[in-house]
């Protein structure tokens, strides 16, 4: 058989390049950047490579699991639904749907199946226990746009290739490849930036890869974010140097920003966060006197106590200084598909609430339908209505992602049924009475939902399967229309298709009305989320709509320009107000519920610092907890280590090399020191996502070199109020040799 060029996006990180992937007798042979790519332009990191190895991945699993007598055993599909058909009913009609429980994880933003049909077995079961990655990561973000501009997901990304000045605050695109921002070869853009003498700042407790290529880089205490921003926007006040620019008629609420920062001057703040007072004050004037400038802040900022703060003072710097919707400055992507911010009546919206209802044990408000996800142990601990007695899981490992691991997996190992749709039995999935295995990513088609609509540049790309699934493997999709299925007593016997053919025709004549006939006559033939990806291109704002084929946007037209890279629609324009879906229809700039937490921070200025904390960190060659079973990522030295400041490394005892203990009152563990003079001193980092050293697993690669899970030192009980975030950062610990 001749060999096959195949054209995919990267699945494995938020960067979103586009791959050129050769295959021979249904082995992949080759894979490299496509170079004709409108959004990444050819550019890969090592990660992408490791496709094949996942593919190829022996531990990967190709059929069900079902554990009997606490052992993992092969079962069929019909095996395993009818496993959970003679279950689950049962529990919900015995506790209610609140006993059942649904956590989502990071690759199902990468997958169109499941992020268009996981609201859909979420429906089914109408329970108020979901739980995501997102509240370990970018929560705050949401909820601060989402108060700001209308929507969870309308975020202002930096003009990277037009900008003078770019600002970046605890994120390091170097390593991670941009997140909340979809920024293939930032390195690439940097430079650029730099070339034309332009400058790159970053903020952050280590001197990150992306530092060493900055202009400047500042430490700044773990959690100091809030009171950094506050005084640089306090600093924009006192010097009269506030200008809005082309939004200002579009921007409520200056005055009450001004006064509710007014306790926050740079000196009050300089020493709760590690930044002296004129370097806070040079960073406001070098923000405000720059005409093309933007601050870029991500994870660092939000996974700390005051995430929602800090993310929500980037933006009023970039709004302030004149840098909100302007070339050079922050814009908003325009998104062909999917995106609320293109729907409905343009300029005016519901806007974003929380607080629809409450975790049971906690009291945590819902935030964009979810409960925190660190709230999960304790409801499937706590006795009483409303107790989670069965779990689902689809693509996450809580077990090592999220605070307190070791607390969550005793938890999981007490409930009444828990089902995993998953790729591996892992440290999470183990607990799991029947695993549904996904397929490989090169055996499923692609096009991305939410990165869109944090791109740097407006686009539409397509990706087929490269390789056919083995005959009996059902996409996602299907698997979760099942499980809706089976939750809403039609039963496992049920045919995935049919029912699929009734919600569209439902939901089409619900949403489309009068044009229904239309959208059912334009995407016949078509079913799953191929049908739901036409219906919203067609319906989109670069659309061809659903009467006579005109001009515009539909699957056909994207899918024929896969070869050629996608669809290229241009840099990112000005949206104000038409992206605005506030009630008033303009920015707010100083919400309530976020002037209300600013106390809670002014109160909080003098608190002293622990004398050691700890961070995170991330590095090219891995992926959050689940790509450490892939050789060609493995090998090398080892990667989860802690990294010590020398000064602090004599003060404790520990040297190079050797084996440190580090604790806490939430647990202790032990890795391997090394040295760095990157590191603030009284900062400690290691990376999450290692401990693969758990029993009943089948990670045969990861198990080798296990390392150690910085989630058993973290508290779960320790949040940010208004996002429910989990504060990753920053926590205390002690350290001494092992
Ligand atoms: N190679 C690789 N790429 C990834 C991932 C991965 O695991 N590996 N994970 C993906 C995921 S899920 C995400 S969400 C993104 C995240 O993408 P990024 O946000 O770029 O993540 P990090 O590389 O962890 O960078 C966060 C930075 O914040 C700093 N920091 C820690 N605490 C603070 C603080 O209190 N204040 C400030 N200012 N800085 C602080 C850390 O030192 C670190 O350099 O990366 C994605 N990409
Ligand atoms: N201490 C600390 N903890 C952190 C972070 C941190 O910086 N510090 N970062 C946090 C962040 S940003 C995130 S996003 C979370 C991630 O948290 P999670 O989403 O819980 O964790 P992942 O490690 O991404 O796990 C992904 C899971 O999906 C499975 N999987 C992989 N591919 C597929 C697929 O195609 N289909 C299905 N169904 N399953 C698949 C994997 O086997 C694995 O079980 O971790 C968080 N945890
Ligand atoms: S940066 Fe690497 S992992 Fe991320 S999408 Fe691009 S190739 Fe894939
Ligand atoms: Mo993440």
């Amino acid at each position: 058989m001749s060999d096959t060029t195949h054209h995919r996006i990267c699945p494995l990180c938020e960067a979103c390049c586009g791959l050129e992937i050769k295959v021979r007798d249904r082995r992949v042979i080759s894979i490299r950047g496509h170079k004709d790519d409108v959004l990444s332009r050819g550019y890969i990191c090592p990660k992408a490579i490791a496709l094949k190895d996942l593919h190829e991945d022996p531990d990967r699993l190709r059929s069900p699991r079902i554990r009997r007598n606490g052992v993992h055993v092969e079962a069929t599909w019909e095996e395993a639904f009818a496993e959970i058909e003679r279950r689950l009913p049962p529990l919900l009609a015995g506790h209610g749907r609140n006993a059942v429980a649904l956590a989502v994880g990071n690759p199902a933003a990468h997958k169109i199946g499941l992020l268009t049909y996981f609201p859909k077995l979420a429906r089914a079961l109408g329970t108020r226990n979901v739980f995501s990655a997102s509240t370990l990561d970018q929560m705050p973000k949401q909820l601060a746009s989402g108060l700001m501009f209308g929507h969870w997901l309308s975020v202002a990304l930096p003009d990277i290739s037009r900008t003078d000045l770019l600002l970046v605050i605890g994120a390091n695109p170097l390593a991670s490849n941009g997140s909340m921002w979809t920024v293939p070869d930032f390195r690439g853009k940097a430079k650029a930036l730099q070339a034309r003498g332009g400058r790159l700042i970053v903020i952050d407790p280590r001197r990150t890869e992306t530092a060493a290529i900055a202009d400047a880089h500042h430490f700044i205490r773990p959690g100091g974010d809030v009171f950094m921003l506050a005084a640089m926007v306090h600093t924009l006040f006192a010097e009269g140097l506030v200008s809005l620019g082309r939004v200002a008629s579009w921007v409520n609420g200056v005055r009450d920003v001004e006064a509710a920062v007014s306790p926050f001057t740079p000196e009050s703040v300089a020493s709760r966060c590690g930044v002296p007072a004129p370097t806070i004050r040079a960073l406001a004037r070098q923000l405000a006197t720059t005409p093309r400038a933007a601050v870029y802040a991500r994870i660092g900022t939000c996974t700390q106590e005051y995430g929602t703060l800090a993310s929500w003072l980037v933006d009023v710097l970039n709004t302030l200084t004149g840098h909100l919707d302007v070339e050079g400055g922050m814009l908003f992507a325009k998104s062909a598909a999917f995106a609320a911010n293109t729907a409905g009546k343009p300029g005016v919206g519901k806007g974003v609430g929380t607080g629809r209802h409450h975790a049971r044990v906690s009291g945590a408000p819902e935030v964009f339908g979810e409960l925190p996800i660190t709230c999960l142990a304790e409801e499937i601990e706590t006795p009483g209505q409303g107790q989670v007695r069965a779990l689902i899981t689809v693509g996450t490992n809580p077990v090592l992602s999220s605070p307190n691991g070791p607390r969550l997996s005793s938890a999981l190992e007490t409930l009444d049924l828990m089902i995993s749709l998953d790729i591996y039995l892992n440290e999470t999935t183990r607990h799991a009475d029947v695993i549904l295995p996904a397929p490989s990513p090169l055996e499923d088609l692609h096009y991305d939902v939410a990165f869109p609509q944090l791109s740097w540049r407006n686009h539409a790309r397509y990706s087929a399967p490269v390789l056919p699934p083995p005959q009996d493997q059902p996409p996602e999709w299907q698997t979760l229309l099942k499980l809706a299925a089976i939750v809403q007593g039609k039963g496992a016997q049920c045919d995935a298709n049919a029912l699929d053919d009734a919600q569209f025709e439902d939901d089409t004549q619900r949403m489309f009305g009068p044009e229904a006939d239309a959208v059912m006559a334009a995407t016949r033939g078509l079913r799953g989320p191929q049908r739901l990806l036409d219906a919203a291109l067609r319906a989109g704002p670069n659309g061809a709509g659903f009467g006579s084929e005109k001009d515009g946007l539909s699957l056909r037209k994207v899918m024929e320009a896969s070869a050629e890279g996608g669809i290229d629609l241009g840099e990112l324009q000005p949206r104000i107000p038409e992206m605005l879906r506030t009630p008033s229809g303009k920015v707010e700039l100083a919400p309530p519920l976020l002037l209300q937490d600013l106390q809670r921070a002014a109160a909080d200025v003098g608190r002293a610092p622990p004398s050691l904390v700890i961070i995170g960190r991330r590095d090219v060659r891995t992926n959050n907890s689940w790509m450490h079973n892939l050789p060609t990522l493995a090998k090398g030295p080892m990667r989860c280590t802690v990294l010590v400041h020398p000064e602090d490394a004599a003060r404790h005892g520990v040297s190079d090399g050797a084996l440190a203990t580090l604790r806490n009152g939430a647990g202790q563990l032990r890795a391997q020191v090394r040295l760095s003079l990157d590191m603030m001193p009284g900062v400690v980092s290691l990376p999450h996502g290692w401990g693969h050293d758990l029993p009943g697993t089948q990670l045969s690669v990861a198990a080798q070199r296990p390392g150690a899970n910085i989630n058993t030192l973290l508290d779960d009980q320790s949040r940010d109020p208004l996002s429910g975030n989990a504060v990753l950062s920053g926590v205390a610990v002690s350290m001494e040799p092992a």
